[in-house]
């Protein structure tokens, strides 16, 4: 099972290179970020608490994302492998994460680390806030709230897989075709 962490601040790029990476691989997309817009969208519970977070530029809490992945895995037992987008983003989501797929004979194979300048990062959500119809894209207050966010707390998650010689980075500007060239090398030297 190839198991891949697709990591970075956000607005990086994540869910934009998943999109080709899972398409090229046959990996399973699990995205924290589309599975608590989903529950949004449908009115549950989770999603009313997680929307509040949200529209704050929060973190939802970690037992949360942390069941929401578990469940994810536990529903496709036919997988071949995961990409996980937007997921860890703790060092607590992290350790649970090993935890779980260790339960099925499984690691964390290879971290891609997409790093791109501030400025940049709220451009491009600020682009994507004028037709996404997502609220935490629309306001600059909560742009730079999220990336406060990601340097507190998520930042953190590269270092602990630093420790197990996991991590690869890539320069996340450029176009989305470079970009993608560029994790497709790391992705097959770490597969081969
Ligand atoms: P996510 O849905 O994960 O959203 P994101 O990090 O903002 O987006 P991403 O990084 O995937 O966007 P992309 O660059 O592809 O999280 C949203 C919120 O959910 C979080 O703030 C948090 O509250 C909550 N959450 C999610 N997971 C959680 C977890 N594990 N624990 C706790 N809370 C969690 O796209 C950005 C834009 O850039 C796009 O418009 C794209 O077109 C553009 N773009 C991409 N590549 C480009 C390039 N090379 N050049 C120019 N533009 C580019």
């Amino acid at each position: 099972m190839f198991n891949l962490i697709l990591f970075g601040p956000p607005g990086s790029g994540k869910g934009t290179q998943s999109e080709k990476l899972i398409e090229k691989y046959g990996l399973k997309h699990l995205s924290t970020g589309d599975l608590l817009r989903s529950e949004i969208a449908r009115n549950t519970p989770l999603g009313l608490e997680a929307k509040n977070l949200m529209d704050k530029g929060q973190l939802v809490p970690d037992e949360v994302v942390i069941g929401m992945i578990s469940s994810a895995l536990d529903s496709n037992p036919q997988a071949k492998g995961f990409l996980f987008d937007g997921f860890p983003r703790t060092s607590a989501q992290a350790e649970a994460l090993d935890k779980l797929l260790e339960l099925k004979n499984a690691t964390i194979c290879l971290m891609v680390s997409l790093e791109v300048s501030e400025d940049e990062l709220v451009k491009r959500l600020l682009k994507r806030g004028e037709t996404s119809g997502r609220s935490d894209d629309t306001n600059e207050q909560v742009i730079r709230a999220r990336i406060v966010e990601y340097h507190n707390k998520t930042a953190a998650v590269a270092d602990y897989y630093h420790r197990f010689g996991k991590v690869k980075i890539i320069k996340g500007e450029g176009t989305i075709d470079e970009i993608f060239n560029d994790l497709c090398k790391e992705i097959d030297a770490c597969m081969n």
